[in-house]
């Protein structure tokens, strides 16, 4: 029908006829409007179809190849995918926006208009997910063959709004209006089992064999989306798992005559893909996010088998034919599913089906954070996975035995060590069956693999060092720099050509710009038409004027108390009592802008939030700070808000406690987009100051070496409080109500934590914030400086490109190769 307005790939570009016609067909015949019926949405929709149609056949093509040519598969399993809007990416990928741009204006649409209507696709709670994104584009821009296999929760991450200065949640029901970017597979459909018992018998070789037996079934259905590589003809996919109640149950439950129980339990099955849990760096322990990760492992595992059996019967191959990433710990049951389908289906022996299960698997650690380590308590998997707790103990029966002859007679490692804890409630400890089920184990940053081994995984180190490697975490270019940020992106491109958008390091030649007087200024005017557009957001959506002639000093991600918003809000308390003190006082107006989601149930979080906003409202409404100090907090931080506050940052606020923050991301994202960084030695602001300069970057406060010496010494919170005035009128502030008049005591748990523990040392590394903030005062005083600066940051990105983390996975754990995409399915319609 419509594949043959649009030429095929790879050949001419389309004409503005072409395009035109296609989308005028998908709204007339796909959405069945005409222009006067045609709402913002239909414009969206229709033009997502056309688009959608010039994916079609790279994909069939990449996917035909990939099996014709044997390829080896990669496959990164995670709870999380945080893609964000899709149109503005294909549009890129596809090289093809300028011309469906032009095509549109000649029809009085407005591209960038009609692209706003699209709803984030917003399957993950922050870093972890977004990760999992940026590596799917970058494994299709390097032509891997790759698979993204997650959950299609019916709500993602949820909405949020600011009520009276606190967060409220609402849900996201984003599948709500139509997905064009999801392709329902009614075919490819698995079972998933719970429950039920196990009955053991003997083969004919006298070897026990294990039925799993009167389970609780529920089918796990296929939704394709279609990840387009850059400037390629590949086009891979990232396959969600939706839940669905089985017939037979349906029949059998139906015919026991009991409708409204049928029904009942039918939507109980199905609520395995309800809800994406919001809580990160929190582990809960629920039942039913247990009954999640199951799902999405079995779910996975079996259709890796499935597409592994197409082309082969001899199971040893398996480790040569596919590799599995795991995204922390969350779909670690795929290693005990695994070996449940070797050993009870394909019937190996344990040795030979454990050999195979290590040599496939691998596993990324991604927090060291107590909290947010998995422990699932032993008496939940009896009940919901009693085959699977029967496997996960005699792996780690085989494991001890291993390990006791390393470490023979030391028991107290091989308690320390075992997959089974026995402090409190019996459980399994999920990060420990990781390692053991695994041959690669990586951190995601230098310092946070070293902690890895020197601490976290120490005793499993000393096992098998050969195990343990680093990948530092990267971000896709093309998402954001070249979409987020289109004016900075001309400019670079007009100066030294547009290569980096596939070989980042290409940036390392503006270095020879930065101090070109002419090259500075036109810097400097996207960066301030950047900050025009945030400032006519921050007007839209929270009333507050700011300018952009104004320091914009952000902080956007998770609120959390190890990524310290406190500390910030601390240091804008103590810069608006000076101001207050000092009415001439003369330093450069700022506007501190912060934005991100607490967990629903973290009421530390929640309460930070709601003193972010109390401090804004009064320091925002007082003439005295009026034209030096603004506060703003964006609600509902998501990827697509994110894509507009990056290119308008001119100070990046990455100040987690040392040795905590794993490796961040939105730290290169910001640097990337020319912000400077204001940071402490922590996860990758480290190997951000090695690329960009000590020079050009403001380090402050303790290392992770020091944090973990004063804590050793005994930390005493007090005592800062006592020595520091300015700290101590900050917290007396927040302490007696001055920022919550209607009620003084609202702030004071916030307050009694940092003087009772203050468990992230925050106390500790103020004075030192508040001196290297007031270096970026004197900084930001000379616009050239900061301008050079700022250039040499984006120049010194090259590094932090998804692309270079994917090609040292690729060739350190995954051993996968790229793989060139024929014009398979070209030639069928010829
Ligand atoms: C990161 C998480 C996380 N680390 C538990 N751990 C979750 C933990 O739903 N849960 O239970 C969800 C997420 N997320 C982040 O990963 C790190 O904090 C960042 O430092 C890192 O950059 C990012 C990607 O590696
Ligand atoms: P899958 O997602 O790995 O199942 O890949 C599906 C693609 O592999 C299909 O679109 C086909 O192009 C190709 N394919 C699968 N089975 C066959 C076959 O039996 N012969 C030829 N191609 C096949």
């Amino acid at each position: 029908m419509n594949t043959h307005d649009i030429p095929p790939s790879g050949e001419t570009k389309p004409t503005a006829t072409d395009l035109q016609r296609s989308f005028m067909r998908h709204l007339h015949y796909t959405l069945v409007k005409d222009k006067y019926s045609a709402t913002k949405a239909d414009l969206y929709l229709a033009l997502a179809f056309a688009v959608r149609d010039m994916l079609a056949e790279r994909w069939l093509d990449t996917q035909q190849s990939y099996y014709i040519n044997d390829a080896k598969r990669v496959y990164y399993i995670s709870m999380e995918f945080l893609m964000g809007r899709s149109l503005g990416n294909s549009l890129i990928n596809l090289g093809i926006k300028e011309e469906w741009e032009n095509a549109l204006m000649e029809m009085g649409i407005d591209l960038e208009d009609i692209a706003e209507t699209e709803w984030d696709a917003g399957l993950g709670n922050g870093g972890l997910g977004r990760l999992a994104a940026c590596f799917l584009d970058s494994m299709a821009t390097m032509s891997l063959p790759a698979y993204g296999y997650g959950i299609r929760y019916e709500y993602g991450m949820f909405y949020q709004k600011i009520v009276d200065g606190g967060q409220y949640e609402l849900p996201d029901n984003w599948l709500r209006y139509e997905n064009p970017w999801e392709f329902g597979r009614q075919e490819h459909l698995h079972k998933i089992r719970y429950e039920g018992s196990i009955v053991e018998s003997s083969d004919p070789a006298g070897e026990v064999r294990h039925s799993w037996v009167d389970t609780h079934d529920v089918m796990a259905l296929a939704y394709d989306v279609p990840v387009p590589g850059y400037g390629n003809e590949t086009v891979n996919t990232m396959r969600l798992w939706s839940a669905k109640s089985t017939r037979e149950f349906e029949l059998e439950s139906f015919n026991r005559g009991n409708y409204v129980g049928a029904v009942e339990s039918k939507m109980k099955t199905e609520n395995i893909s309800k809800v994406l849990y919001p809580a990160d760096h929190m582990a809960e322990g629920r039942e039913l996010r247990l009954r999640q990760e199951y799902f999405l492992a079995s779910a996975t595992v079996q259709d890796i088998f499935y597409r592994f059996s197409k082309k082969h019967d001899d199971l040893n191959l398996l480790p040569e034919k596919v590799a599995i990433q795991l995204n922390d710990t969350h779909p670690t049951l795929a290693i005990p599913e695994l070996m449940r389908i070797l050993l009870d289906e394909k019937l190996l022996s344990w040795k030979t089906a454990w050999d195979l299960s290590v040599r496939t698997f691998a596993y990324t650690n991604h927090t060291i954070l107590p909290e947010a380590l998995e422990k699932w308590p032993v008496r939940m998997l009896e009940g919901i996975l009693p085959r699977h707790l029967q496997i996960i103990y005699r792996i780690n029966d085989h494991f001890l035995k291993e390990a006791s002859v390393r470490f023979p007679g030391d028991s107290d490692r091989l308690r320390r060590m075992s997959i089974v804890g026995e402090e409190g409630e019996k459980h399994i400890r999920m990060a420990y069956l990781a390692i053991v089920g695994s041959h690669s184990i990586n951190g995601v940053s230098v310092l946070h693999s070293e902690i890895l081994k020197d601490h976290l995984f120490s005793d499993f180190f000393a096992l098998w060092p050969e195990r343990f490697n680093n990948k530092t975490n990267g971000i896709t270019q093309r998402r954001w720099l070249k979409c987020a940020n289109p004016w900075l992106s001309d400019l670079i491109s007009s100066t030294i050509g547009d290569a980096w958008v596939t070989n980042l390091d290409e940036l390392q030649k503006l270095r020879a710009m930065a101090e070109d007087r002419d090259f500075q200024q036109q810097w400097a005017e996207v960066k301030r038409a950047n900050k025009q557009r945030l400032a006519d957001y921050i007007y839209r959506h929270n009333g507050i004027q700011v300018s952009p002639d104004s320091l914009f000093d952000c902080q956007t991600k998770r609120l959390h108390e190890y990524k310290r918003q406190l500390l910030n809000v601390l240091h804008v308390i103590a810069r608006y009592n000076r101001i207050k003190a000092n009415p001439g006082l003369n330093v450069p107006p700022r506007t501190v802008i912060f934005s991100g989601k607490a967990a629903p149930s973290y009421f530390m979080a929640k309460l930070i939030i709601r003193l972010i906003n109390a401090v804004g409202e009064v320091i925002n409404n007082d003439p005295a700070a009026h034209d030096r100090l603004k506060v703003v907090f964006l609600a509902n931080y998501s990827v697509s808000q994110a894509e507009l506050i990056f290119p308008a940052a001119d100070l990046s606020e990455q100040i987690s406690t040392a040795g905590t923050e794993a490796s961040g991301t939105g730290n290169m994202k910001y640097a990337l987009n020319g912000a400077l960084t204001i940071g402490t030695l922590d996860g990758a602001n480290i190997e951000i100051m090695e690329e960009v300069g000590r020079n050009n970057i403001f380090i402050f406060g303790m290392n992770a070496e020091q944090v973990e010496g004063l804590k050793r010494a005994g930390y005493r919170p007090g005592d800062y409080y006592s020595h520091n005035q300015e700290l101590r009128q900050a917290m007396d502030m927040i302490a007696d109500g001055s920022f919550s008049p209607g009620d003084p005591g609202l702030f004071k748990p916030i307050v009694d934590n940092l003087l009772g523990n203050d468990p992230y040392l925050l106390l500790a590394d103020y004075a030192s914030y508040v001196a290297c903030q007031d270096e970026v005062d004197r900084l930001y005083r000379h616009p050239h400086e900061w301008t050079r600066k700022s250039i040499l940051n984006t120049a010194g990105m090259g590094k932090f490109s998804s692309d270079r983390t994917i090609a040292e996975y690729a060739r350190d754990i995954w051993g996968v190769k790229p793989e060139k995409v024929g014009r398979h399915s070209r030639r069928d319609l010829a």
